[in-house]
């Protein structure tokens, strides 16, 4: 992993809320990484487990949407070497500064030339249903990214603004910008907008709360990121809060007896006591199916 954060980076995060990185891959792992997209959104899951999200397939998706298929990690292991990467772990921990880091959800996400925007959100907006909340997010471009091509975009200092509750549709909205302009004028500020543009295998960090969505895609090529996002790895269910919404993803992995969260659905990728869940490197190495 290349992307090992400087005093500076971390600096410029805080301040920003969003770090862009020119290389977080190496090249040569990004045709694994169009391979196992393909076949994920082609419904062929090498380890016979099926991502907890199926969004988008081949032959029933709607064509003008941007796929997604969330936590393909448990699916390919091309995506699992990079979603449960040991070193990109302690990269984004040492960015936030935490003790430690754990994988909440990956995102797979495939806008193909033509297809349509996705909605402006802050991300922690809707994942109130653990202690400590804090998230943050890593946003890898398979291919390289342009402002007309639909790339991500941020709102430089954002996370300082109101902590909002969910609003607009994340597929494909009408006007995309809508709920981050509505933010932006209770706040009274003029937004400040960022795009990633970067060659493919860069990308960006962002907090969970700092504004962020992206343009359809009106360039001749494909436009595909992986994307991590991870909370602290001393987080854990907080049944206080789950009246404010938990959805079906995570609510299924809640123990009856208690509230931590399941290593085996929410594995810790890397911890300052240089502990990390046991059977990650096992299953990263095995093939087929599991
Ligand atoms: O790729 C995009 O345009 C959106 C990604 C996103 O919402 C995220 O990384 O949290």
């Amino acid at each position: 992993m290349l992307f090992t954060p400087t005093d500076r980076n971390k600096l410029d995060y805080s301040e920003q809320g969003f770090l862009v990185v020119d290389e977080i891959l190496p090249s040569k792992q990004l045709l694994q990484l169009h391979q196992a997209f393909d076949d994920v959104f082609n419904g062929t899951f090498e380890t016979g487990v099926t991502p907890d999200e199926v969004n988008w397939q081949y032959g029933t998706g709607d064509p003008s949407l941007t796929r997604q298929v969330c936590n393909g990690w448990k699916a390919n292991r091309s995506i699992a070497r990079v979603v449960l990467s040991e070193a990109l772990g302690r990269s984004v921990a040492q960015l936030a500064g935490w003790p430690g880091v754990r994988i909440m959800i990956d995102n797979l996400l495939s806008k193909p030339p033509g297809a349509r925007s996705l909605g402006y959100h802050q991300d922690s907006a809707y994942l109130s249903w653990f202690s400590p909340s804090d998230l943050i997010s890593c946003w890898i471009a398979l291919d390289d990214t342009t402002r007309s091509g639909g790339t991500l975009e941020f709102v430089t200092h954002s996370h300082e603004w109101q902590q909002d509750s969910p609003s607009g549709e994340f597929h494909g909205p009408d006007d995309y910008r809508q709920p981050m302009h509505h933010a932006a004028e209770s706040q009274g500020v003029e937004p400040q907008i960022a795009y990633v543009e970067v060659k493919a295998g860069g990308g960006s960090v962002h907090h969970g709360w700092t504004w962020h969505g992206s343009g359809a895609n009106d360039s001749a090529l494909p436009r595909r990121a992986l994307v991590l996002h991870l909370m602290r790895c001393d987080a854990e269910y907080d049944p206080t809060k789950f009246e404010q919404g938990i959805g079906p993803t995570y609510s299924r992995y809640k123990h009856l007896a208690d509230n931590q969260l399941d290593e085996n659905y929410f594995p810790i990728l890397w911890h300052e006591d240089g502990s990390r869940t046991k059977a990650l490197d096992d299953y990263l190495a095995s093939p087929g199916p599991v």
